[in-house]
């Protein structure tokens, strides 16, 4: 019922309703590890929608750059990008959109820091909902 009523189009056209929840593509994987580029950045790719990301971990390398390019899957639901983790040099808000944004940055801590999206509907956030994830910092 909190999907339906946080879905509002839904109630105009229900086929609809199934956008409102939409289950990641099977090509998108669960677990990812960064790779390293001739210059020596960390890249990842993350996709956020509702109300999942994939991949839900990332394992990235210590004190060596780390590129994230986030985005959305197209529809008319707010979603974000969030990693507040200060102490590891981590502090990260994006409004997502279709394409993807990026965001560079270097951890200096091994950690497990949490991703999620910080919106939230009428109800639960999308975080309860299950808009979260792990990057995993490694030691060198
Ligand atoms: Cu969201």
């Amino acid at each position: 019922m909190t999907r339906l009523m946080h879905c509002k189009f839904a109630l105009i056209a229900p086929a609809l309703l199934a956008a409102c929840a939409s289950q990641p593509p099977e090509r998108l994987s669960e677990v990812a590890r960064a790779t390293v580029d001739k210059d020596g950045v960390q890249h990842a790719t993350i996709v956020g929608g509702s109300y999942w990301f994939r991949p839900q971990r990332v394992i990235a390398r210590v004190n060596q750059p780390l590129e994230l390019a986030v985005s959305k899957q197209p529809g008319f639901i707010p979603h974000s990008f969030v990693i507040d983790a200060p102490q590891a040099g981590i502090k990260v808000h994006l409004a997502l959109g279709s394409e993807p944004r990026s965001v560079r940055f270097v951890p200096t801590r091994p950690g497990r820091y949490t991703y999620y999206c910080d919106e939230s509907g009428l109800g639960e956030s999308h975080r309860d909902k299950g808009m979260v994830g792990v990057l995993e910092v490694t030691p060198q």
